[in-house]
């Protein structure tokens, strides 16, 4: 399994299981599969909910010796609506309660997107905080404390852009150590992967393989298939690999780490064996050419002060 190292030396897996989309009775034999297949990064969330179906399934084969804790790479995220100092650790500790964990090995702002305690899903415009009113630096220091009190080994955060990661760098007595955002040859973020390249921040690639079965209130019409694009089908041809392994394989040989969510043991089995896979300096050099800065989770479900300018800090 090839890993990155952490500025501590921590290793994490550079291919993972995403769990999103996936309900607890689904997910429970998916993690127990995917750790029998080899998978030991699992990328989970609150708001998934299905931490709790994680959680047996790790417990079991913690309990049965099929993996030990300390091989297992287990990141969580922080929901929107978690952000003021004094939610952050009962939040972070339901999470680990439902993982049946004693600590995460990473913790992540989900979105920098605040709504107030009581909202789950965000309704209306009355029912967000704008970040003048609750400042990532407020939820960041809550973070630090997390990883003072010995529930979390590294932080980070999740779709943020490179000056919202500036104003966190700069503030932060632990810095950012991961930025987990959309990343695929259609949205390939070559600024956001040079301030992270000279910061030392990890990039974590969502949606690697372009998040085919998001929900409906994330697709937009006439949205590109980036396991459909005729390039990457020639590419896969030509190293008699697959697509979704070429797709892969590209975000771990440009230095990100890919969290492709199936819940097909067969597929899972295709998708680390990207690792595996060495795309020539002329496929890679082709990839490159595909970029079209084209969001395909745009975060336009976010209203409120969050339109994308203000979310992306970039024209749309
Ligand atoms: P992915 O890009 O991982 O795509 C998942 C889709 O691809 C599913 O429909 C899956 O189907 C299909 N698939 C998987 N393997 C293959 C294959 N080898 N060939 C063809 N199709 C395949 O999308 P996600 O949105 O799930 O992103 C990955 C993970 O990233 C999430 O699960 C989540 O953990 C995280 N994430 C984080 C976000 C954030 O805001 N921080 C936002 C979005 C995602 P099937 O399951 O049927 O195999
Ligand atoms: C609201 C979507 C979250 C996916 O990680």
């Amino acid at each position: 399994m090839q890993t990155l190292s952490f500025r501590n030396g921590d290793q994490i897996p550079t291919l993972g299981l995403g769990t999103w989309k996936t309900d607890n009775q689904t997910i429970k034999p998916v993690i127990r599969q995917a750790l029998k297949i080899g998978y030991r990064h699992i990328d989970c969330a609150a708001v998934y909910g299905n931490e709790n179906g994680i959680g047996e399934a790790l417990a079991e084969a913690l309990t049965e010796k099929e993996v030990q804790r300390d091989e297992l790479w287990i990141t969580s995220k922080l929901w929107n609506n978690a952000h003021k100092a004094n939610d952050v650790a009962p939040a972070l500790k339901k999470s680990l309660q439902d993982l049946q964990l004693d600590y995460l090995d990473l913790y992540l702002i989900h979105w920098p997107v605040a709504v107030k305690p009581e909202v789950g899903f965000p309704q209306s415009d009355d029912d967000y905080l704008s970040l003048e009113q609750l400042p990532i630096t407020e939820t960041w220091q809550a973070m630090e404390a997390c990883v003072d009190a010995g529930l979390i080994k590294h932080i980070g955060v999740s779709n943020f852009s490179v000056p919202k990661l500036q104003g966190l760098v700069k503030h932060s007595r632990i810095k950012p150590e991961v930025n987990q955002v959309e990343l695929h040859p259609l949205l390939q973020q070559p600024e956001m992967k040079k301030y992270c390249d000279s910061e030392d921040i990890k990039l974590i690639a969502y949606a690697p393989l372009g998040s085919g079965d998001r929900p409906a209130f994330f697709l937009e019409e006439n949205s590109p298939v980036p396991l459909e694009l005729p390039l990457i089908k020639e590419i896969a041809i030509a190293h008699s690999a697959t697509p979704a392994q070429v797709l892969l394989a590209w975000g771990m040989q440009r230095g990100t780490i890919v969290i492709p969510k199936s819940i097909k043991a067969e597929r899972m089995k295709e998708n680390l064996a990207a690792s595996e896979l060495k795309l020539s300096t002329e496929a890679l050099e082709q990839i490159q050419s595909l970029d079209q800065h084209c969001r395909l989770l745009n975060g336009k479900i976010w209203k409120g002060p969050y339109n994308y300018e203000y979310l992306w800090d970039e024209k749309e």
